[in-house]
């Protein structure tokens, strides 16, 4: 009797992956991941499924900067946000460059199964 109980347990176990794929992810940004980019001045993050776009955000933080040692975190406001029709593309518009350094993007969502979803795409500024 212990064998279909340890089968159950099993099949429980197998389930979990399919919970998980209610998860999003960015598959793609604009500047890309790792990448060094000129002045950008719209950000893209590229989704594996749609977004809900209410419970989304995304901010933009400079975190080092050329010539200057302890730069600390330096949080860029002057963008708005917008999607895509099929709520998978998220464009931070800003309304200057910005300017050389190193940026993290960071953002978060609610999964269709509730959970706090965040994530952070770094790049560099020439
Ligand atoms: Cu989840």
């Amino acid at each position: 009797m212990r064998v279909p109980a340890l089968l159950a347990a099993f099949a429980i176990g197998l389930a979990v992956p399919a919970a998980v794929s209610a998860h999003v992810s960015v598959t793609a940004a604009t500047p890309a991941a790792g990448s060094t980019a000129k002045a950008p001045k719209a950000i893209t993050l590229a989704f594996d499924k749609p977004v809900d776009q209410a419970s989304a955000a995304a901010s933009i933080v400079m975190t080092a900067m050329p010539g200057m040692a302890n730069h600390g975190e330096m949080v860029i406001r002057n963008f708005t946000t917008g999607w895509s029709p099929d709520r998978q593309t998220m464009t931070l518009s800003l309304k200057k460059p910005l300017s050389a350094g190193t940026y993290e993007v960071r953002w978060q969502t609610t999964a269709t199964d509730g959970h706090l979803i965040t994530g952070v795409v770094s790049f560099d500024v020439a």
